[in-house]
């Protein structure tokens, strides 16, 4: 999860936001570059005397300078073209799970099961056990399985929701009518944290997302433990 004064991004969990936080240092070293570049030509200007004072065109570096921005942009745009495909991609996925936003909860249906559904709600601040996050706690955490692809299938039953986990990389609006579809595969166990990111109310900051990943056979033992309940 996010802490106090952080400036990055959460650690990755997944292998796609591993890639995204590559792509950000990618560009972010670009910009770096480009920066230093134009704050050292502005020292120039503004404390040498201007010398070539009567040169009408240089053909030489007009094209250096058109050509050399489009080159550096290409350079940005190919990997982050790669990237967009990569999130698009859909294979065959080990498991669904359908996420379903309310004002101002989710629901979330284990679609590969007969009747696995539940709702997620936050936990208010006064009842709260100690060690508990405020404001990001919730009920019932969405339990997923490390290493195994995992389908999102993310729509809303009122207003425009928002599904977000950023240590997944995910980010999926939730639409009433519409049936969005994103993918992830969680690497490691752990707790991650997301918020409802579209302004849907007036509960919207109370709508946490807990997602819960462990190994398959503690995956095991928590569904036949729902299905049972
Ligand atoms: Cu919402």
């Amino acid at each position: 999860m996010a802490h106090p004064a952080q400036l990055g991004f959460q650690d990755a969990a997944a292998p796609i936001m591993e890639e995204l936080l590559h792509l950000h240092d990618h560009a972010m070293m670009v910009v770096f570059l480009i920066s230093a570049f134009v704050l050292y030509i502005i020292t120039l200007l503004l404390t040498t005397t201007l010398t070539h004072t009567e040169t009408m065109d240089a053909q030489m570096v007009e094209t250096v300078w058109t050509i050399l921005p489009a080159v550096i942009l290409i350079l940005i745009a190919l990997p982050s073209l790669r990237i967009l495909y990569l999130m698009d991609e859909i294979s065959t996925p080990h498991l669904t799970i359908k996420a379903i936003g309310h004002q101002w909860y989710w629901t979330y249906e284990y679609t590969d099961y007969e009747s696995m559904a539940f709702d997620s709600y936050m936990v208010p601040t006064q009842t709260l056990s100690s060690g508990s996050l405020r404001l990001l706690e919730v009920d019932h955490h969405t339990v997923v399985p490390t290493n195994s692809p995992t389908r999102m299938l993310i729509t809303a039953e009122d207003v425009l929701h928002s599904w977000a986990i950023p240590a997944l990389g995910i980010k999926t609006d939730a639409i009433p009518g519409r049936l969005n579809q994103t993918m992830f595969t969680a690497s490691h166990p752990g707790l991650f944290f997301g918020q409802c990111s579209e302004i849907c109310g007036a509960n919207h900051s109370f709508m946490p997302i807990v997602m819960e990943t462990t190994n398959l056979s503690a995956f095991e033992d928590w569904s036949t433990m729902m299905l049972q309940s």
